[in-house]
This record gives C-alpha cells, structure tokens and sequence, in this order.
C-alpha cells in the first residue's frame, strides 16, 4: 500500500500575470530550493523534472474589456498545456508548480487532453470561478474554472490567444474545498450549476474526514475518474502560509490541508496536482517564506503517499540483542 510505484513529473510554470503582485513566479524555484525532489526521493518516489517552462513577453496585451493580461496569460497556458500532456504521456504524474492560478487553465486543458474526462478537486479560499463578464478586479487568476467548464461555455467570450482552450470539465465532476470568499457572480454561478462545495463552513460542520469522504463518495458515485487536484496555497490560514497574494483568514490547519492530501493519495486515482500562489515576496520575515514553501512541500509529499503514522519496510525485523 505504500510502496505502490509513484513518479513525479515536475513542471515549473514561473508566471504571475493571472494577478497584480509580483513574486509568485519565483515559487518554482523556492519550492525546489526546499527540497521538493530530494524529499519525494526519500520517500519511495521516482522523480522527473522538466524544468521551468520559459513564457515570451507579449507586447501591447491591453485590457480587454475588464481582463487584464488576456494574451499573456493564453500563450503561457498554451505552452503548459502542452508540457502537462507530455509528463502525462511519460507516465507520470503532473506537478505544476506555480505561479499563480491562472496556470490551472493549462495544466486541466493538459490534463484531459492526455486522459481524458477527469474529476477537479479545487482546494482554495476562492472559487476562481468569474466569467471574463462578472470579474471584480479581471484578474484571470479568479476566473480559471471558467474558461474549462462545459457549463459555461456560452457565458465565456473567446479572449486573444484563448482560441486554443476547448472546455473539458463537467461541473458534477467539480468539488471545492475550503471557500471562504466567493464574489456574488461567482456564488451565483455555483447555484445555478450546482456544483459542490465543502465551504470552510462544511469543513468546521463536518470535520475534514467526512468532507473528503463525501468528496469522494460524489466524486466516484457513477464512473472513477483521475483527478487533477488544484491546489491554492491560500486555502490554508494565514498564519501557517502567509506568503500569498491574497491571504484569508480562517482558512484550513496545517493538518487539515495535510489530511486532503493523503486522502486523495490513497484513493489511487491522482493524476496531475498543481501548487499555486506561493509568492515568497508576501512575506514578511524569512520564517514566514519558509512556513509557507515548507507547507507546500508537505501537501506535495502527502499526494505522493507520506503518511504521518510512519512507515517500515515489509521486510523489517527487529534487531536480537
Ligand atoms: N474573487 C476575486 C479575488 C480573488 C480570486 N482569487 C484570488 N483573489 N486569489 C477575483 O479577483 O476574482
Ligand atoms: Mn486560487
Ligand atoms: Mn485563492
């Protein structure tokens, strides 16, 4: 059960113009500075790194309507679109590393063009779920799901460079966990689609272990999908990861966000995971930064089977005095 045969294909996606702050296209390389690869090395793992994909600057990328950074951020989710469908045709599973959560868009459009339908698991404060129509701020980092959701095609008009992005995911193959502030189109959007959320709300009402058994049991109900889990690091409370775009108090503890980890590790079915929003420049002391990317790679090892119980080899004995 814990030596199942797991590979890693990293991809590094160094990119923050889904968002205003700079900083978060640094995360690739402090989450690797950390010792992501050595850790999931030591723990059974097997390890390919593709490295950090290079995105071209894009000239006169003007607003388009409120969207910002609409051409910019299409070409760079192109480029991981195509490098999440090649770690997946190498037979690993894909971990993006962002960046912000605009790079979600590249990396399920890479995903499902690899394998097919899949289930999102979306791990986040936010429901990044705005249409390019009902964003506050057009950020595309709040607006990800929508640009992948059959649901609301009709709803989404086609951006420059986001010709390319066919949507892929069914709204009842969609779980959030952890919302804490969702804009009233985004509420409205989830209503009208019926899509399921564990609000931090459900998680307090139910406990993380009944929210993932739910998350499971709905996910699973008629086929088993692989799951591409998106993973915000703001989901977490600020007080463990501070070093975000946009922290959000009352968030998920360390072990409940460790938790969802290992509990969709062990359902076999994880497929690709991003980790996005680390911004080590949001930090206000070094311990911060390091609190923040010291608990990504806690999520990353949880999804590749770290089990907090501990762990021996099955040929073990004990040593005879
Ligand atoms: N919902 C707001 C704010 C936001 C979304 N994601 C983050 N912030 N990190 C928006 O911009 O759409
Ligand atoms: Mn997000
Ligand atoms: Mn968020």
């Amino acid at each position: 059960l814990h030596q199942q045969v797991r590979s890693a294909g990293i991809i590094g996606a160094p990119f923050s113009k889904g968002q205003p702050r700079a900083g978060v296209e640094t995360g690739p390389d402090q989450i690797r500075a950390a010792g992501l690869l050595h850790r999931l090395q030591e723990q059974g793992c097997a390890v390919k790194d593709y490295g950090n994909l290079v995105f071209e600057d894009v000239v006169g990328d003007h607003p388009v309507g409120r969207v910002k950074r609409a051409r910019a951020v299409g070409s760079a989710n192109q480029r991981l679109s195509e490098a999440v469908q090649a770690a997946k045709k190498d037979g690993h599973t894909s971990v993006m590393l962002g960046g912000d959560h605009s790079l979600a868009i590249g990396s399920i459009h890479g995903h499902s063009a690899a394998v097919g339908e899949l289930s999102v698991v979306w791990v986040d404060a936010h429901a990044d779920i705005n249409t390019p129509l009902t964003t506050p701020t057009g950020n595309i980092h709040g607006q990800s799901m929508s640009y992948v959701l059959h649901e609301l095609r009709s709803k989404v008009p086609v951006l420059p460079n986001f010709s390319w992005i066919k949507p892929c995911v069914s709204a009842k193959d969609l779980v959030y966990i952890g919302l804490r502030e969702v804009d009233p189109g985004e509420h409205y959007i989830l209503k009208l689609l019926g899509v399921k959320v564990f609000s931090i709300s459900q998680v307090d009402q139910l406990g993380v272990g009944r929210v993932m058994e739910e998350t499971c049991d709905y996910l699973f109900a008629k086929v088993k999908k692989p799951i591409h889990l998106s993973y915000d690091i703001d989901a977490i409370d600020p007080s463990v990861t501070p070093a975000t775009g946009t922290p959000v108090v009352g968030g998920l503890t360390y072990r409940e966000g460790v938790y969802i980890t290992e509990y969709i590790c062990q359902t076999g079915l994880l497929s690709a995971v991003d980790m996005v929003e680390v911004n080590p420049l949001r930090g206000q002391t070094e311990q911060q930064v390091q609190s923040t990317v010291n608990t990504a790679i806690d999520l990353l090892l949880g999804c590749f089977g770290r089990v907090r119980e501990g762990y021996h080899p099955s040929d073990y004995h004990l040593p005879e005095p």
